[in-house]
């Protein structure tokens, strides 16, 4: 057990995008005024709140010598919800959109709540959601998926035929090439849900590309590159390299053990493992196999970076080495000085996480942050750390480092590579900033 465990644990008000239901917040709301008007009157002491909720409720607390009601009546029924649902406590919990981001909700984002959700799986109903033309509820038993081209068989699939085949499961994340996107240029966004939102990751269920791919009869000596298309209005067509295709790509049905949510895709996607999301084509119905790229709007006007020097660069799919703290994290409020767990994510494209540092002086000092098991290639690694706050002012910061020994950059150092004029591939280390009222904001740090 480490020391700093003697320290009295700190306490944390989140965010409003955080787990506490509207009437929660506004009790810490409260609670924190008075905590901040006793801590004006004695000198910012560390002093219990007296109107703390839930998880807030200060030490010695009598309420644990009253006998609720559900000690003592029935509780509800069996099955009284076929599919369960989540706390009514925890209705804040949700996906978002950032309010004027797009012009219609159907070409639009939802940002998944990081500063609530613990370990590496994100529930599916708080999955990020991007689509180019809206979602469809596509009937499975009417889906079809072609594969096609460079092959000895052309096959049509039904949803029965690959369900059948034998399957994979695998967790892996997904991240929209776009996330974190608005802090190319300065700080953009108040809280991690809108800087890092657009990373999720989930247990995918189905059937291997290669499989796919060789059941047809590939060319293998003629083909270098397939093409996968989704049915929805937006004619989503992306070229993948067939080293990735015939490695670790999913033909899948399922995520985090059930069909896969209408949002995401269902009844079939493509997971294609450490590339931006884009490439994971939802509402998966056409696989071609060609011998070169095929330009699709999607790769050769929108996806592409724009250099320092007026190029673009075309096919950067990888999503390199990052991770963030989520929290405490912005607009959270540290309500008091001592003990605090700093957690937080980290990804890698490439492979797995090897080591993630944390800083909390804006990265003069840094020590190695413990990583919660499994930590798997091409999937969202856990992190935590102890803090002791002293109630002075500190930059909170983490730093990964992947498989490939890649190390996460400062912004001032991706900005020396790419500018500042790119959309995507914004992987920078992300700074927090506590105040000495101890309000958490976004900064960047050079
Ligand atoms: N058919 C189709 N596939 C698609 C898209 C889309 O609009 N239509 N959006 C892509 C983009 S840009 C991303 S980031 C991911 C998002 O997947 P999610 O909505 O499951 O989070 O899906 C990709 N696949
Ligand atoms: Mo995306």
């Amino acid at each position: 057990m480490s020391d700093a465990l003697d320290q009295p644990i700190g306490r944390v008000l989140p965010a409003p995008e955080n787990h506490l239901s509207a009437e929660g917040l506004e009790q810490a709301r409260k609670a924190r005024r008075s905590f901040m008007g006793k801590a004006l009157a004695m000198g910012a002491g560390a002093v219990a709140a007296t109107q703390a909720p839930r998880a807030l409720a200060a030490e010695g607390d009598s309420a644990i010598l009253e006998l609720p009601e559900h000690t003592r009546g029935l509780g509800r029924p069996v099955a009284e919800r076929a599919y369960g649902l989540p706390s009514k406590w925890e209705a804040n919990l949700q996906r978002r959109e950032s309010p004027g981001l797009t012009r219609v909700p159907q070409a639009s984002v939802s940002f998944a709540p990081l500063q609530g959700l613990f370990g590496i799986i994100t529930p599916s109903g708080l999955h990020f959601e991007r689509h180019h033309q809206g979602w469809w509820d596509i009937d499975p038993s009417k889906h079809r998926l072609m594969v096609h081209g460079l092959v000895k068989r052309t096959r049509v699939f039904t949803m029965d035929d690959l369900m059948r085949l034998p399957s994979v499961s695998r967790i892996h994340f997904i991240e929209c090439g776009a996330n974190s996107a608005p802090e190319w240029g300065n700080v953009a966004l108040p809280t991690v849900q809108y800087t890092h939102g657009m990373v999720s990751c989930s247990e995918f269920t189905g059937v291997l590309l290669s499989t796919l791919l060789e059941m047809c009869g590939i060319d293998k000596k003629a083909a270098k590159f397939v093409l996968a298309e989704g049915a929805d209005g937006s004619s989503m067509t992306r070229t993948i390299d067939i080293e990735r295709a015939m490695d670790d790509c999913i033909v899948a049905w399922g995520m985090n053990g059930e069909m896969l949510r209408p949002e995401n895709g269902y009844p079939l996607r493509l997971v294609v493992p450490g590339v931006q999301g884009v490439s994971w084509v939802k509402y998966l119905r056409r696989i071609e196999v060609g011998d070169q790229k095929w330009a699709a709007k999607d790769e050769a006007v929108h996806y592409i970076d724009l250099m320092p020097d007026g190029t673009h660069r075309q096919y950067t799919g990888i999503q390199e080495c990052k991770s963030v703290i989520t929290t405490p994290s912005g607009g959270q409020t540290l309500l008091d000085k001592g003990y605090y767990n700093i957690s937080g994510l980290a990804w890698s494209g490439r492979g797995s996480i090897k080591r993630v540092d944390v800083s909390v002086d804006g990265g003069r000092n840094w020590r190695t942050a413990r990583l919660e098991g499994p930590v798997l290639p091409k999937a969202l690694a856990r992190f935590n750390i102890d803090w002791v706050w002293d109630g002075k002012p500190a930059v909170l910061q983490s730093r990964a480092m992947d498989s490939t020994g890649y190390v996460q950059p400062k912004i001032n150092q991706l900005r020396a590579v790419r500018g500042t004029r790119s959309i995507y591939h914004q992987n920078a280390i992300q700074s927090w900033r506590v105040g000495e009222n101890g309000e958490v904001s976004n900064v960047q740090v050079y």
